[in-house]
C-alpha cells in the first residue's frame, strides 16, 4: 500500500536524482583522466597530462596568438566554470608568471606541470582517476586561499 503513495513515490524519484547526480559529477572527473590516458593503461602520466595540457592551452586559445585570456577561458570552459570556485581570471592569476593577466603557453605548461606534480600524491610519476580526484580537489582548495591572499594585497 506504501509503494502507492505518491509522496513516498515522490521521495524515492528525489533520491534517484540525487545519487545519479553524484554519480554523474564521479563519472565526469573520470573522464577527463580518461580523455588524457593515450596509451589506455589506466593512469595519466606526466607526458600524457603535458600534452593535455597542451591540446586545452590551444583549444582555449580562440585567436591563436599564444596567449589565454580569461575571456577566452571563459568562453572555453563553459561546461566547468564551477571548477574550483574561482573565475577564470583568479585561476589565470595563479600560474601567470609575468603577471600580465594573460596564460602563455610557457605559463600554462609550466603551471600544468606543477599541479601534476601536486595530484601524483605517490610521486611514480603516474596520476590515477583517484589521484586526479583528491588532487584537484585539493588544488581547489589550496587556489582558493592563495586567491584569498592576493586580493588582500
Ligand atoms: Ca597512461
Ligand atoms: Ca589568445
Ligand atoms: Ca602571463
Amino acid at each position: 500500500m506504501q509503494a502507492h503513495d505518491p509522496l513516498l513515490q515522490g521521495l524515492r524519484i528525489a533520491a534517484f536524482a540525487s545519487v545519479a547526480a553524484l554519480s554523474f559529477a564521479a563519472f565526469a572527473g573520470g573522464d577527463k583522466a580518461k580523455m588524457m590516458d593515450s596509451d589506455g593503461d589506466g593512469k595519466v602520466s606526466a607526458s600524457e597530462h603535458a600534452a593535455g595540457a597542451k591540446s586545452m592551452f590551444a583549444k582555449l586559445d580562440a585567436n591563436a596568438d599564444g596567449n589565454v585570456t580569461a575571456a577566452e577561458m571563459d568562453a572555453g570552459h563553459t561546461g566547468m566554470k564551477k571548477e574550483g570556485g574561482m573565475t577564470s581570471a583568479q585561476k589565470i592569476a595563479i600560474i601567470d608568471g609575468d603577471g600580465d593577466g594573460q596564460l602563455s603557453a610557457a605559463e600554462h605548461t609550466a603551471g600544468s606541470a606543477s599541479k601534476f606534480a601536486k595530484m601524483d600524491a605517490d610521486g611514480d610519476g603516474f596520476a590515477t582517476d583517484a589521484e586526479m580526484q583528491a588532487g584537484h580537489e585539493e588544488i581547489g582548495k589550496q587556489d582558493r586561499m592563495t586567491t584569498k591572499d592576493d586580493t588582500s594585497r
